[in-house]
């Protein structure tokens, strides 16, 4: 084989963070994309959930049989969604410390096969910093997983910033993985089914990382590397509307909360955003992003066990790009961008 197959959104599980999800579930959590996601897969029994109950929880034998499967030489690990987000700060601090110490362990009875991302507690970001110091120089983990709004509140916030200075210092990305829409959001989605992984993940997501580029994030900390799943969200698809409705926003001054940007937001997109192809196994999408972000921006990524799907390993093996942007694809840009090996 000409490359190694690095997937870069691979989810996992504790049995704290099941334990945790479920009572928060019991006591009738009122976060309505919390309760449409969770209380679908802890509850139902049906097999789709009942089999990614099982394959979430396992850091070793049978996950690694998944990856051989499917040609997986290597799965960078980060909780699954929504991580510690919806858990109030105690239990957030808590789980991040156990997943991360966790998947450390993992990594280290399997450290040809896996590396990981470090959970932090958003709703503490001096801890949350703290932690990733940890993750980070300690365990060895390769950057930071970000599970969107946090009880709807979103990241752009300066109070949370203390989170993306601390990646910023230790030269690692932060992953902006999505979750259920927040409580303005969610509604006319859940009235069709709309809400999960089909539409309403990525609209919350790309809302999210909307939401830190316009507010600065990049120009306060202008090495900071973000990562989005999903190709990005969409994202790509809007740069050139983007662009052009902010610069006319700010030309009429229509809004107080827009202020002017060091950079257009298809430059930050370019210049401080990786995109992975999580879900998006689809040769004309992953080419249009390699196109308007360039071949060392556009990464693999498999979304095990939720769509665990050897066909779309296949599909993306004969991607029609030279070998060497095929490298870049599957191996070489990951290896970078996590500093692995
Ligand atoms: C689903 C999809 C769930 C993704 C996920 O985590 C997730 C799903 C709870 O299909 O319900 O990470 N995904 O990234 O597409
Ligand atoms: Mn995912």
């Amino acid at each position: 084989m000409a490359y190694k197959r690095i997937a870069t959104e691979e989810a996992f599980a504790t049995a704290d963070q099941f334990r945790l999800f479920r009572r928060l579930l019991d006591e009738g959590f009122d976060d309505p994309g919390f309760q449409s996601l969770w209380g679908f897969y802890l509850i139902s029994e049906a097999e789709r959930p009942k089999k990614i109950r099982e394959q979430l929880l396992d850091l070793d034998a049978r996950r690694i049989a998944d990856m051989n499967a499917t040609g997986i030489d290597v799965q960078i690990l980060s909780l699954t969604s929504p991580g510690v987000n919806p858990l109030d700060a105690d239990a957030a601090r808590a789980l991040s410390v156990s997943a991360n110490d966790e998947v450390a362990a993992a990594i280290a009875r399997h450290p040809t096969r896996f590396a990981g991302l470090a959970a932090f507690a958003p709703q503490d970001p001096a801890h949350a910093a703290k932690e990733l110091e940890r993750a980070v120089n300690r365990l060895g983990l390769k950057g930071a997983i970000f599970n969107g709004h946090v009880r709807d509140e979103y990241l752009d916030d300066p109070k949370f910033w203390a989170i993306f200075e601390a990646c910023e210092a230790l030269d690692v990305p932060i992953y902006l993985h999505p979750t259920g829409p927040s409580r303005g959001l969610i509604q006319p989605m859940l009235e069709r089914g709309l809400d999960g992984a089909i539409f309403g993940f990525g609209v919350d997501t790309a809302l999210h990382a909307l939401r830190l580029i316009v507010a600065g994030v990049f120009d306060r900390f202008p090495k900071l590397k973000l990562v989005l799943g999903h190709l990005g969200e969409a994202l790509p698809f809007w740069l050139f509307r983007l662009d052009y409705m902010h610069r006319a926003g700010l030309a009429a001054k229509r809004y107080d909360s827009i202020k002017p940007l060091k950079r257009t937001i298809s430059d930050y997109m370019r210049e401080n955003v990786y995109v992975t192809t999580s879900g998006m196994a689809w040769a004309p999408a992953i080419q249009f992003c390699q196109q308007v972000l360039g071949v060392d921006r556009v990464l693999y990524a498999m979304d095990y066990p939720y769509q665990f799907v050897a066909e779309e390993v296949t599909a993306q093996d004969a991607l029609a790009i030279s070998p060497e942007d095929k490298r870049k694809f599957f191996q070489g840009n990951a290896e970078r961008l996590f500093k692995l090996g």
